[in-house]
């Protein structure tokens, strides 16, 4: 684990009385991951070379203020296929989506560009495969997430979905030796484990994924908290509601005993969380920007931390390439277009 301390400043009477033990560490890695990069620039992207409107079928990745930026560029966000007129472009959310709705598509003649997170598109791979060998498949996470929807369309009639070590004892499969599993990509690490440890004392040959399918940067986030949770008395975890990958920071921190809250931006930090905290925590979710993490950090300083340090516990260099419409799009687009990757 590395230790940077970014402009450390011990605030004066101004900044809210007493604060030379008061601190944020600001936890790396944090917020944006590779798929959220590439789905957010996807959106970007199109909007530049085919111009507006763009519809994007579901939240592009769960995060408001991604979202409501993108709608300020012309994005249109339609909850169903049915909504995007016929014939017009559409783009699918970073959480992937079911055959089902690429056939909708196809059938509205709609122009496609798949912001799938190849992340995700593994998940499917393998669940096309497990279901054409035989298989009976079960899907560990959260029932009703987008990313669940999706991988489940891939074999929906030899597909269970699971979300608790309680919820396997009741899986009945018509063979207890051909069953294979698979996860969301976002869970929490020490709950899939036992949600995995229960499948196996059930289903002894049960076959798994060759890698685990929870992703890079869920795994990250997670071990920064567990690094770094006992160091604080508060870990504030920047991200939307709905994000999956945000909610389970917060639990891990929980789980460690350190207080965690949820939070979109810093509007949403209720003072009375600060009262007798010396040492705050600071992360992000993989769909929340930087932009909003620096407001929070702004916010601890009016209140008296001074001192803010980057604590990196290990780094992060992945990056994804951009679909084929995308990159032909920028290819013909005029040389005094916006689009740049
Ligand atoms: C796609 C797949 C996984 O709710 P969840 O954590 O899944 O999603 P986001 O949009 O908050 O995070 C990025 C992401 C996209 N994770
Ligand atoms: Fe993909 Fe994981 Fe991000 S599945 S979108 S890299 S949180």
């Amino acid at each position: 684990m590395t230790s940077t301390t970014l402009d450390p400043r011990v605030s004066g009477p101004e900044a809210g009385g007493s604060s030379i033990d008061k601190r944020v560490l600001l936890l790396k890695p944090r917020g944006f991951c590779a798929g959220v990069v590439r789905a957010v620039d996807i959106v970007k992207i199109a909007l530049e070379t085919f111009g507006a409107p763009i519809y994007v079928r579901k939240e592009i990745v769960h995060n408001r203020f991604v979202v409501n930026d993108l709608i300020e560029k012309g994005a249109i966000f339609v909850e169903d296929i049915d909504q995007v007129p016929e014939g017009m472009r559409v783009i699918y959310s970073a959480h992937g989506v079911s055959p089902a709705v690429k056939e909708q598509s196809k059938e509205r003649k709609l122009k496609v560009i798949d912001a799938t997170c190849p992340l995700v598109t593994k998940v499917h791979v393998e669940a096309i495969k497990f279901a054409k060998q035989g298989y009976s498949l079960v899907l560990v996470g959260h029932r009703d997430h987008d990313e669940i929807e999706g991988t489940l369309g891939e074999a929906p009639d030899v597909t269970q979905v699971v979300s608790s070590p309680e919820e396997v004892q009741s899986l009945v499969v018509p063979d207890p030796n051909r069953v294979a599993y698979l996860t969301q990509t976002t869970l929490s690490l020490d709950e899939a484990r036992d949600i995995i440890k229960a499948l196996k004392d059930k289903f002894p040959n049960i076959v798994g994924p060759p890698s685990q399918d929870i992703c890079y940067a869920t795994e990250n986030r997670q071990t920064a908290v567990k690094n770094v949770a006992h160091k604080a008395d508060l870990v504030l975890v920047v991200g939307s509601t709905n994000s999956s990958n945000s909610n389970r920071l917060v639990e891990v921190s929980n789980n460690l005993n350190t207080q965690s809250y949820l939070i979109d931006n810093s509007a949403a930090i209720d003072p009375k969380w600060l009262e007798n905290v010396s040492t705050v925590a600071i992360t992000a979710g993989a769909s929340a920007p930087e932009v909003l993490v620096e407001e929070v950090v702004s916010y601890l300083r009016d209140h008296g931390y001074g001192s803010v340090e980057e604590v990196e516990v290990m780094p992060e260099n992945v990056r994804f390439g951009l679909p084929p419409e995308i990159v032909q799009a920028i290819k013909a687009a005029p040389a005094n277009t916006a689009a740049t990757v």
